[in-house]
């Protein structure tokens, strides 16, 4: 049992549901650490680097236009197994058969608007926390741009 680190993120239907606290709730009740957090306007070229292994995919065009197309709210959360235990607490990829009391589960009906995103390996965790706090950390020194890109 190792502490790890996941990225989880809110998507923009869960941010324009309203569900950022429903959501950070549940990963607090869990008794998950929240160790950063970010509302944030995803590039493109961010968006393309996150879901780099679904590039490709027929729906990966539609993927990066829905996860552009409004605010995200980026997070890191530790704890001992939390890369496997986020994903049970947010269900399967397809809301439909995600099971009750999970997120998509409760909160979600389509697998293209399914709320969340949560790391699935501890190495993608670490490479996914990386890109984001690279790209807002560039931005904190280029002096011009930052708000362009972050709400
Ligand atoms: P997950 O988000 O559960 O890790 P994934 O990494 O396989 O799932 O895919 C990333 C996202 O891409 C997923 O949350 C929604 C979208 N997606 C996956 N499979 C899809 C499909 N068959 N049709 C449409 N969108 C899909
Ligand atoms: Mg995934």
């Amino acid at each position: 049992e190792e502490v790890e680190e996941t990225y989880i993120m809110v998507k923009p239907d869960g941010v324009q549901r309203g569900l950022v606290g429903e959501i950070i709730s549940r990963f607090e009740k869990k008794g998950f650490k929240l160790t950063g957090l970010k509302l944030f306007q995803c590039p493109k070229d961010l968006a393309e680097e996150h879901y780099k292994d679904l590039k490709g995919k027929s729906f990966f065009p539609k993927l990066i236009d829905y996860i552009t197309s409004g605010p995200v709210v980026c997070m890191a959360w530790e704890g001992i197994g939390v890369v496997a235990s986020a994903r049970k607490v947010i269900g399967a990829t397809n809301p439909l058969n995600a099971e009750p009391g999970t997120i998509r589960g409760d909160l979600a009906v389509q697998t293209g608007r399914n709320v969340v995103h949560g790391s699935d390996s501890p190495e993608n965790g670490k490479r996914e926390i990386g890109k984001i706090s690279a790209f807002l950390f560039s931005f904190l020194f280029s002096g011009i741009g930052y708000k362009n890109f972050c709400l």
